[in-house]
């Protein structure tokens, strides 16, 4: 009995020490979003922990924390990612100009024409360098996922021009650039944290907010009150899939390119899972009593938001914003 415990301790000190050896011994990695389990991100996160896992013979391992576990909103998580409390995070980049400014060229309204247009740059030149700038404070940024373009829901009244929301209290993310967009439609923005929003539109401190259909969908809004939807589009949110930078570097060369490469598999996979989504989501919302309009005039809503590019022509000159407005 003694000899067979000694031979299993034996053989437990030997997988340790050989796992040590290798200094890949089995590690667990915490993701974090803000969005409901349902939600894309907690779809595309699964993918990624999935085919890592797998890739790594169960080497590295994740647990998912969605729906704020981490954090009430994307900016509390990201700083905790910053601080190494929390490995990886899928955000939209909203809340991000905090962090690296220049990604809030990606904010400004109707700046793409379609999810096309988004792949060509997120996937290109321009995307790589806005990733890379997270950088320059200890962020990882592996890959744009997506968050999906923006559309406006009420508690009050139909909404087919911007008009028709003059006055309206509305939830928006922390980001200058949408604050100003809003605020020159002439409606009244509030930033406000993503897990703040339903409470705040349940007891009408706000009449409303703007996020993709995906967002608005499994966060089951109509619950709160939202009654009618607007396909404004007025702007395209892009979602990032952010890792300390530190434990990144920590990891052998071979684990950051198994990482970079799937964070890019996922990424092409999450943005399907929203697309494809999209028009059943609508069609069980207009099942629940939703008011759907999509025949929004757009035009007006672009004319009224075009001040916030003037706001902001010496972060964002001219000839950036129309280098990704312009690109085919
Ligand atoms: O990233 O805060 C928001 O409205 C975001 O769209 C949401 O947290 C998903």
């Amino acid at each position: 009995m003694k000899k067979a415990l000694t031979t299993v301790l034996c053989m437990l000190l030997a997988l340790v020490v050989a796992g040590a050896a290798s200094g890949q011994s089995k590690e667990t990695m915490k993701i974090a979003s803000n969005t409901a389990p349902d939600h894309h991100y907690n779809i595309g996160a699964k993918k990624f922990a999935d085919l890592i896992t797998e890739r790594t013979s169960g080497r590295i391992d994740f647990k998912i924390y969605p729906a704020g576990q981490l954090g009430k909103g994307e900016r509390e998580v990201t700083e905790g990612l910053q601080q190494g409390s929390i490995d990886l995070q899928v955000t939209s980049t909203g809340p991000l100009g905090g962090f690296s400014p220049s990604i809030l060229i990606l904010d400004f309204p109707y700046l793409f024409r379609d999810y096309e247009h988004v792949d060509l740059v997120l996937d290109g030149p321009i995307g790589q360098k806005l990733l890379n700038d997270f950088e320059k404070v200890n962020i990882k940024a592996l890959a744009f996922w997506e968050n999906g373009f923006r559309h406006l829901t009420n508690s009050k009244q139909t909404v087919k021009t911007v008009d028709d929301a003059k006055g309206f209290k509305i939830r928006t993310m922390e980001n200058k650039v949408h604050l100003a967009a809003w605020k020159s439609a002439g409606v009244n923005p509030t930033p406000m944290a993503f897990g703040e929003v339903f409470t705040a539109l349940q007891q009408k401190v706000i009449d409303g907010q703007e996020n993709p259909i995906a967002v608005t969908y499994t966060s089951k809004f109509w619950d709160a009150g939202q009654k009618y939807f607007s396909f404004t589009a007025h702007v395209y949110s892009p979602a990032v899939l952010l890792m300390n930078k530190k434990k990144f570097d920590g990891m052998s060369k071979e684990d950051q390119a198994l990482f970079a490469k799937t964070a890019l598999e996922a990424a092409k996979f999450q943005r399907k899972v929203n697309r494809d989504a999209e028009e059943a989501s609508m069609k069980d919302m207009a099942a629940k009593g939703v008011t759907v309009t999509r025949d929004v005039d757009r035009e007006s809503f672009k004319k009224a938001m075009l001040p916030a590019f003037d706001a902001f022509s010496g972060d964002f000159p001219k000839a950036e914003i129309e280098k990704i407005m312009n690109a085919k």
